[in-house]
């Protein structure tokens, strides 16, 4: 069939006829997505020229338009910022970017109900050697009364309360994946459209795989029951579903969607330095968790549930770890104090 002729659904009729399915819905959360989704295609123009950044001018420096040289992460906060702001559908946002939240507090923003959090540009650190990095969000509907200002409590939600989370990778194509109790679905940007156009639909996590992904260089800082499973990975054959792979790219949105599509666990344990782990768990942490949990798979911190963590501040961090349902289980016989 030729292609020309090739159906394809975009982000923006999918969030509509997901919205068709609920017919009390106002379109707010569909609206978010689609807010969202449109920061992302402007911060991609920006992630994919930052290799030309000699052209460009350097960070901090006017460039040919005469326009200041942002930090990629700082122009990406701004994004996503700014259209939520001036959106319907979100009263405040949470940022890895900024100490505290942001209450929009004007009228439309005070009626409207949900708040985010979001990561903007993960792995930032990865842009000058062009490994993959991306945006990560999570969205929760307001505990405050509908007409005030989004409050503190808002955003302090176990990730249980999630209505939808998702990520953003900008790599060798761009694609954006989001969930909603309802599932998981996949958008690739068509740069000749400008469109998210639906690549991935219906994501399930296999149950079980051969890639675990964790930073060996901290093999002596971790607890020893992770370093029991590492050895168990690192010594798997055919009859016991091996032989694993170590694959870890060091940008958690390319690690835990290669896992998320091919089976397999990431880890970031806490560490005798870290003792409190190092993923932040309200826009690293929940989102993916929230995910992987509706594609079929399992988050814990070692010990229980992600998504069950009561958190107390937006920047709080957490030991991670998230995979396939199987493999997952086996990870937490190792752990100590299961
Ligand atoms: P390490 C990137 O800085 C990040 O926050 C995640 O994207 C990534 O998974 C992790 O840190 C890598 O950390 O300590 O292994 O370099």
């Amino acid at each position: 069939m030729s292609l020309i002729n090739r159906r394809v659904q975009t982000l923006d009729e999918f969030t509509i006829q997901q919205m068709r399915n609920f017919p009390n819905a106002t379109g707010e959360l569909s609206g978010l997505l689609r807010d969202m989704g449109l920061a992302a295609k402007r911060v991609n123009v920006e992630v994919n020229k930052a290799g030309l950044v000699d052209i460009l001018g350097d960070y901090g420096t006017v460039n040919v338009q005469g326009e200041e040289v942002k930090k990629l992460d700082v122009y990406a906060n701004e994004q996503f910022m700014g259209v939520l702001r001036h959106g319907i559908s979100c009263a405040g946002i949470g940022s890895e970017e900024l100490d505290d939240v942001v209450i929009f507090d004007d009228e439309i923003s005070n009626n409207s109900k949900y708040v985010c959090l979001f990561d903007p540009l993960d792995g930032s650190a990865n842009i000058d050697v062009n490994v993959s990095i991306g945006t990560i969000f999570s969205v929760y509907r307001r505990v405050s009364p509908l007409g005030s200002p989004a409050t503190k409590e808002d955003f302090l939600q176990p990730g249980i309360k999630q209505v939808a989370a998702g990520y953003v990778i900008y790599g060798s194509s761009t694609i954006l994946v989001y969930a909603t109790r309802r599932g998981v679905n996949g958008f690739t940007l068509d740069p000749s459209i400008g469109e998210w156009t639906m690549s991935h639909p219906d994501i399930i996590c296999p149950p079980t795989g051969k890639i675990f992904s964790v930073n060996h260089g901290n093999f002596f800082k971790y607890d020893e029951g992770v370093r029991r499973y590492i050895n168990a990975c690192q010594m798997k054959d055919k009859a016991s579903g091996g032989p694993y792979t170590q694959r870890y790219i060091g940008s958690m949105v390319s690690d835990v969607h290669r896992n998320l599509i091919k089976g397999g666990i990431f880890m970031y344990p806490n560490t005798s330095d870290k003792p409190g782990g190092k993923l932040r768990l309200m826009y690293e942490c929940n989102p993916f968790a929230f995910i992987v949990e509706v594609a079929g798979g399992l988050a814990t911190d070692g010990h229980q549930r992600i998504l069950e963590l009561q958190p107390t501040d937006v920047h709080q961090r957490t030991p991670f770890f998230v995979g396939s349902k199987l493999m997952m289980e086996e990870m937490q016989t190792h752990y100590p104090g299961n």
